[in-house]
């Protein structure tokens, strides 16, 4: 494991940081078990609430001196990250796919989605445009300028361990943003390796203490950000229910948030689509990363014509899935997170059969040779109702729920009728069916997708999702805006004061 040690983790280590100085704290010790063979990889002390108080400090120390750095000159530190890396890439997938589970490629994949946002934001940091308007007064020029924030909190989950903080602090960083990262407790040595890579940048180019934060810890230290009024934006990824709580608590105060959270997302398949490229896209969107994708493809919306054919082909594809150590590329799908992630997906099944749920693929704990974590299961297809309380929730692993519709207007419906909003598709060759799918009556996702499965969106969209699932937006387009204020500014060169709303006020 010779990729542990060359991204600078041992068995025990500091958990709190300001960017290159340790910080000694005396928060309780989480210990980070790897789900692919059981074994404990390392441990972490977390942040007390001193160590906190002392980084949210330190960061609101950094941020007046590094707003005032010109954004290219940040960019050119992001462009630096990027560089990092890409030399270790190899590495930190490798400990991506070894404490969080997920296969070698995802986990380099993972990686190659931090490469990228580096390089739209180095892009970005000589693109922060603001609008000019044209003054109803003579001799007046109004325009609006984008400031940065201040601090933004980051909380990331378990499942993309170091990706989603990149699109956050990149873009964050670009903007004259400093950053305070907690990562999940599941999964906190990618958190240690980051903060590795980002030190050596940052002390190179002497980019001050405070800049880039983390603060390992668990529920109570989300709590602590979200309450902070020191921290101006706090995105969250995680579930629904974490993310109300969350929400409240940030709003409580007039903070901004960006919510990122659970989704339930569907496929429709329609009688035009090419069958063969859908059944990739369906399995890969079912069992990738074990299920535990917020773009996961949970349900199926299967026209009738092709239901039974299809479900056939599925079936027969769950049985040659081979699951196992991720590290193996042999595999395509590796353990869940941890064992009570496994008793969720035990719980779930027994849920859905109560309901009235129909297994065309049965779900089970694997065990023996290769299995001894506990942690892998079958992926599994169950027929269902969209109506039943457990397609109607979002369950973290690869449970697959098929339905069958007559009609467009019956599938969209279908496909709409969940609480939570993040991600859709629809697998068609027939253009009236894909526009109807795209249109202000198709699907009410932030992503919607024509012949390409629910997951693996690629940064340069906004990513995110409406209803539950919190409306934020992270990553490309023009996502960063919520990363700045917003300011007018209206410049009077004339000789008078004349008064908008054609108001006159005469002394
Ligand atoms: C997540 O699961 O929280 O679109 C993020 C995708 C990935 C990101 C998923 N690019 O599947």
């Amino acid at each position: 494991m010779d990729f542990i040690r060359q991204l600078g983790i041992r068995e025990s280590q500091h958990g709190v940081s300001t960017g290159t100085q340790w910080l000694g704290s005396k928060g309780p010790v989480i210990e980070s078990y790897s789900p692919v063979d059981g074994s404990l990889i390392g441990a972490v002390v977390s942040a007390d609430k001193a160590a906190y108080d002392t980084v949210v400090t330190r960061a609101m120390e950094a941020f007046p001196v590094w707003r005032m750095w010109p954004a290219p000159k940040r960019g050119e530190i992001v462009r630096q990250v990027g560089e990092a890396l890409r030399r270790k890439k190899e590495d930190l997938g490798r400990l991506v796919s070894y404490e969080m589970g997920k296969s070698l490629q995802e986990g380099l994949g993972e990686v190659q989605e931090m490469i990228d946002i580096c390089d739209f934001a180095v892009g970005l940091s000589r693109q922060l445009y603001g609008l000019t308007m044209h003054s109803e007064r003579p001799a007046h020029r109004m325009y609006e300028q984008w400031h940065p924030l201040g601090a933004v909190g980051i909380i990331s989950a378990f499942n993309f361990p170091v990706a989603v903080w990149s699109w956050n602090s990149a873009l964050a960083w670009v903007c004259g943003n400093v950053t305070i990262w907690k990562p999940s407790e599941k999964t906190p040595l990618c958190g240690i390796a980051v903060q590795h890579i980002i030190a050596e940048v940052f002390a190179a180019n002497q980019v001050p203490e405070g800049v880039c934060c983390l603060v390992q810890g668990a529920r109570e230290t989300g709590e602590w950000i979200s309450h902070d009024t020191r921290i101006a934006l706090v995105s969250a990824t995680g579930s629904t229910r974490m993310g109300k709580a969350l929400g409240a608590a940030v709003a409580a105060r007039m903070g901004k948030s960006i919510l990122e959270l659970g989704g339930n997302n569907a496929i429709i398949l329609s009688q035009h689509a090419d069958l063969d490229m859908a059944l990739i896209g369906c399995v890969f969107g079912a069992v990738g990363t074990a299920g535990q994708r917020c773009t996961t493809t949970r349900r199926l919306v299967i026209h009738e014509a092709v239901y039974e054919t299809f479900k056939e082909r599925l079936v027969k594809a769950y049985t040659q899935l081979r699951i196992g150590n991720p590290l193996d590329t042999a595999n395509h799908v590796g353990p869940l997170i941890d064992k009570d992630a496994v008793q969720n997906y035990l719980a779930a099944i027994a849920q859905c059969r109560q309901q009235g749920g129909r297994f065309a693929v049965e779900g089970k704990v694997l065990e023996g040779k290769g299995y001894e974590s506990g942690c892998y299961v079958q992926p599994c297809i169950a027929e269902a109702d969209n109506e039943m309380a457990i397609v109607q929730h979002e369950t973290f692993a690869p449970i697959l729920y098929l339905m069958r519709y007559t009609t467009m207007e019956e599938a969209i419906a279908l496909q709409n009728g969940v609480p939570q909003g993040l991600s859709s598709s629809i697998m068609t060759l027939n253009m009236r069916e894909a526009e109807q799918f795209l249109s202000h009556a198709g699907s009410d996702c932030g992503i919607a997708n024509v012949n390409i499965g629910t997951s693996g969106a690629e940064i340069g969209g906004a990513f995110g999702g409406e209803k539950e699932t919190g409306g934020g937006r992270e990553s490309g387009s023009d996502a960063w805006k919520a990363y700045m204020r917003r300011q007018t500014n209206t410049i009077n060169w004339s000789d008078r004061l004349p008064l908008a709303q054609g108001i006159s006020f005469d002394l």
